[in-house]
Formats: structure tokens, C-alpha cells, sequence
């Protein structure tokens, strides 16, 4: 398991992800696609990475919204797992 990150290492992590906030326990990001299909695509590949790294995040579908937070369970709260998934995730925005 990774270890949990201190408020101070997660809050420079998060320097490095713009659009990313940090709410303590988890960071979080919103994401608005042209149509339902383009955010549902765009979960199904966060869903696909989260699979591989075995590292799942919170998911929240509004028609064309999509909302994220990512923390670890197992650590109850943030770890680089988290910070892996996030950077990852955001590559996938183009
Ligand atoms: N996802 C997240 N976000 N945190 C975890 O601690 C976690 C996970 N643990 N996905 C994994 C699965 C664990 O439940 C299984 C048993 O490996």
C-alpha cells in the first residue's frame, strides 16, 4: 500500500495539476464534454486506467458533466496513487 501524503507533499503535487483542488482527504476535478457520449467515452478510458492500476476513483455522470475525486481508501486519504491516476487522466483530455 502507498503511504498517505502529508497536506503539505499533496499540496505540491497539486501545483503540478492545474484544474485540480484539493479538499484534504482527496482532490477533485469537473469536466465538461460537447454531448453525454464524449463524457461517457472520456469514463470509460479513466474507468479502463483506473482498472489497471487497480486504483478507482469516485465518478459522477450529469449528462455531459463528469466529476472526479480521487483519494485512496486503504490509506484514507491521498497517496501518489492518486496523483498518478489524476495525471493520467488528464492526458486523456488532449
Ligand atoms: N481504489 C482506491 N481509490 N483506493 C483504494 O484503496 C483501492 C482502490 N483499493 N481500488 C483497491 C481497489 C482494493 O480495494 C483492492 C482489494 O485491491
Amino acid at each position: 500500500m502507498s503511504a498517505r501524503l502529508s497536506d503539505s507533499e499533496a499540496r505540491k503535487r497539486l501545483a503540478t495539476l492545474p484544474g485540480w483542488s484539493f479538499d484534504g482527504d482527496a482532490i477533485t476535478r469537473a469536466f465538461t464534454f460537447s454531448d453525454h457520449i464524449d463524457a461517457f467515452s472520456f469514463v470509460t478510458r479513466v474507468s479502463m486506467a483506473a482498472e489497471a492500476m487497480n486504483h478507482h476513483p469516485d465518478l459522477r455522470i450529469v449528462y455531459n458533466q463528469v466529476e472526479i475525486r480521487l483519494s485512496t481508501h486503504d490509506a484514507h486519504g491521498l497517496t501518489d496513487r492518486d496523483f498518478r491516476l489524476a495525471e493520467k487522466i488528464d492526458r486523456y483530455l488532449g
